[in-house]
């Protein structure tokens, strides 16, 4: 075979579609195995090999580009053919019947153009519409085979490729990025025993119980359905008037409110399987399992403000963020934590491990690391990539089971038989970015787009034809776990399900006080959108259930007085085992504390001190962060020092919200420069309300009085995270706004 492979492995034409030869090779320098040429010849289904598992990948890229690879396209050096191979003469005028004459039917290769042009759009995602995704791998810290004989968890230090997508929820696919909303966090692991898609969310907790609310919550929370309005935002009417109408919601509304709603980067936010999911060991013994995504550098958010000012400074915020910092290498990572525990255990709990309105505290399970994830390759493609990419929770591997959880029986449906109607049909697994590693041979056959070409007349089973195959693979394949089930059949919800308010009142009562200002603000901003009076005060009184202090907080925002309290589904106490875990708190995620990354303003005009901002920047550089100098307008700036300092971005075209902190330079000349442009005030307020980390060195403090970040150029007494340096100090000062960068935001202060 391995001659007949040789032998057809290009038709001669095919071949340069492919691109170069080298075009398929890793960097230069690297030692990594490029995948197989059995690979790039194969069909998709029968020989995408598990050989291209289990081997770490060279940098930049990682082993799933092997069922890519075979759709990779390259047109340099290449001739302009219509979809069919014929080479195109003139690509710009149309066949006509004269010069100033009709435009022919004839014109094939106009009409072939038009045609596909016409229908190059697909629907976008029902939810999840908008999102970015990368490649990457999985390694497990350990095997996990006590627990589960789940692929990826078989051997220590275990590489699985995997393609992840993160998105906002209820804005169209062109909406903005930071809007306040819950994020998607979708794994698709590639398996060497098949798929496995674990599609998360940021926030481990939903807004309903049982999938039959699902179409409501969405229709609710999308734009009003009569005027389309508002884009990307619960901001309105429909929302509040649902969750207010729904107190199973409110949990997920304090997380939604909260900073968590508002993620500074998708390379910043924690992923939650939210779902109580099974994990079943080659014995077939089954633990209860929650999934935990923790982001190495830490989670951290915006603050509303801001986030609403980037949404006109940088629509792709988040897209962008991510495909730079790993076009930069710097590649974004997260730890991978079980929480593991018995049925026994779970029923001790003083809530349902089945209802997803509920977490289950760390102080009951600790989170168990397994394994980390790395991003390291942005897409090709964006649309044969990230927009096709289907992810269905029904995409389990051998070793990972469901619990019955209302809500997840619900998308176990929803998500194959959405699929099918976005990507056109039930063949969408062949769609490259879906194909499974492992082979996929079953008797299935047809259906629009097939691409799989089957040989044989066998397409049943049991067969004697075919020899039986493909034949079945009894305990080794997946087997459901087999729960004892003995009930009635009925529609309803179990008891614990009707506590609304006790993890609720947990999330609150576990935040900081900055954090819980943030919350009501969040409320309060969300609620005064709301124009019909009678949903607000629904609302308040069911906040009133969380903490009398929130709904008074609130109130105060809305002009009213707090309402009694909404009767409880409840009746009796719940006695819940804590009533505060400062895991819930954004300070217990601070990360690594490492400054990688970190976007630092660095201002520039004609007559500022250069050396100092050139020692700064080499400073930033060595610790990874990434100073951008902005001036009134790009080019060189005359700075007195030998090496040239250049702007690469102006005052008008990146104001300060997009930045993590902010130097300002020494140098009267220079400042005075600054001091008479419009956007300066504005660009260091923002950088003062938001909190972030400020240096202002010699002469510049008075920009800093100007904007109302201190009250005099020679204070002593500075907020947190703001600095005042003279050019002496320089490397002390230095290393301290580094460490205050460190700290991400100094909630402390201003409007922050
Ligand atoms: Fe989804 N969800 N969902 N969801 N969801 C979709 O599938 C659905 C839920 C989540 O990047 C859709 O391919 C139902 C919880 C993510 O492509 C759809 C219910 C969680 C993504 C769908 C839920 C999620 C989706 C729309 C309640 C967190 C984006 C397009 C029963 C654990 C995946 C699509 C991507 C997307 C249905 C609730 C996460 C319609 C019926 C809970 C991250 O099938």
């Amino acid at each position: 075979t391995q001659d007949l492979v040789a032998k057809i492995k290009h038709n001669a034409n095919k071949a340069l579609e492919h691109g170069h030869d080298n075009a398929l090779a890793p960097p230069p320098g690297i030692t990594a195995d490029p995948p197989s040429e059995a690979v790039t010849a194969s069909t998709l289904s029968e020989t995408n090999i598990s050989a291209k598992t289990g081997a770490a990948a060279y940098p930049g890229s990682n082993e799933t580009i092997g069922t890519l690879v075979r759709v990779r396209a390259d047109a340099s050096a290449q001739r302009l053919t219509t979809n069919h191979g014929v080479p195109i003469g003139d690509n710009q005028n149309s066949l006509k019947a004269g010069l100033r004459g009709p435009a022919l039917l004839e014109d094939f290769i106009l009409r072939e153009k038009v045609t596909h042009f016409d229908h190059e759009r697909i629907p976008e995602r029902i939810v999840h519409a908008r999102g970015s995704a990368a490649h990457g791998i999985f390694t497990a810290y350990d095997e996990l085979s006590e627990f589960t004989r789940a692929a990826p968890f078989t051997e220590k230090g275990k590489v699985t490729p995997v393609f992840v997508r993160f998105s906002t929820v209820a804005g169209e696919r062109g909406s903005v990025d930071t809007a306040r909303d819950i994020r998607g966090f979708a794994v698709k692991f590639y398996t060497d025993e098949g798929n496995w898609d674990l599609v998360g969310n940021n926030i481990p907790v939903f807004f309903i119980q049982d999938a039959m609310k699902f179409p409501d919550l969405v229709h609710a929370v999308k734009p009003e359905p009569h005027n389309g309005m508002p884009q990307a935002g619960s901001a309105h009417d429909t929302f509040w008037d649902f969750v207010s109408l729904m107190p199973e919601s409110t949990h997920t509304l304090m997380w939604a409110m909260s900073d968590r709603g508002i993620p500074r980067s998708y390379r910043m936010m924690q992923g939650f399987g939210v779902h109580t999911f099974r994990l079943v060991n080659a014995q077939g013994v089954s633990h209860f399992v929650k999934f935990h995504w923790k982001p190495l550098l830490g989670t951290h958010s915006l603050v509303w403000d801001e986030a609403a000012k980037i949404q006109g400074a940088d629509n792709d915020f988040h897209r962008r963020d991510l495909w730079d910092a790993i076009e930069a290498g710097e590649y974004p990572e997260w730890e991978l934590g079980l929480q593991i525990f018995t049925e026994e255990q779970a029923d001790g709990f003083s809530f349902d491990v089945l209802d997803s309105t509920k977490i289950v505290p760390e102080e009951l399970i600790p989170v168990r690391p397994v394994g980390r994830m790395v991003l390291n390759r942005n897409p090709d493609n964006f649309f044969a990539e990230t927009e096709q990419v289907a992810f269905c929770t029904a995409h389990v591997v051998p070793g990972i089971d469901f619990s019955n959880d209302p809500l997840l029986a619900g998308r176990i449906h929803s998500y194959v038989d959405t699929q099918i109607s976005r990507l056109g049909g039930p063949n969408f697994h062949e769609i490259p970015i879906n194909s499974p590693i492992a082979p996929v041979h079953n008797n299935q056959r047809d259906g629009m787009h097939r691409q799989t070409v089957h040989r044989g007349k066998v397409a049943y089973e049991p067969n004697s034809l075919g020899g039986g195959c493909p034949f079945q693979t009894g305990e080794m394949g997946f087997v459901s776990f087999p729960q004892r089930v003995s009930e009635d059949k009925v529609r309803g919800k179990p008891e614990k399900f009707a506590d609304h308010y006790t993890q609720a009142t947990l999330f609150w009562e576990s935040q900081t006080d900055w954090e819980k200002d943030h919350i009501v603000g969040g409320f309060r901003f969300e609620l005064s959108k709301v124009t019909v009076p009678a949903i607000r005060e629904r609302m308040l009184s069911s906040l009133v259930n969380v903490s009398k202090d929130l709904a008074k907080e609130v109130a105060k925002g809305l002009g009213l007085s707090v309402p009694k309290a909404m009767p409880k589904a409840l009746s009796e106490k719940v006695d819940p085992e804590v009533t505060q875990s400062p895991a819930l708190s954004l300070t217990a995620l601070p990360g690594t504390g490492e400054v990688r990354t970190r976007k630092v303003a660095i201002l520039l005009a004609d007559g500022i001190e250069g050396d100092s901002i050139a020692r700064l920047h080499a400073m930033l550089i060595k610790v990874g962060a990434v100073p951008v100098l902005i001036g009134p307008q790009l080019g060189a700036v005359k700075a007195g020092n030998k090496q040239a300092l250049e702007a690469k971005a102006t005052l008008e075209n990146s104001p300060g919200v997009l930045f993590d902190a902010l130097i300002l330079p020494d140098g009267e000349a220079g400042v005075e420069v600054l001091a008479a442009q419009k956007q300066t005030n504005e660009f260091i307020a923002n950088q003062y309300n938001h909190g972030k980390t400020i240096l202002a060195i010699g002469a510049s403090s008075k920009l800093l009085v100007s904007a109302g970040a201190v009250k005099s150029a020679s204070g002593t007494k500075m907020a947190d995270g703001l600095f005042m340096a003279a050019g002496k100090d320089l490397e002390k000062v230095g290393a301290s706004f580094i460490d205050a960068l460190s700290k991400h935001r100094h909630p402390l202060r201003g409007g922050a």
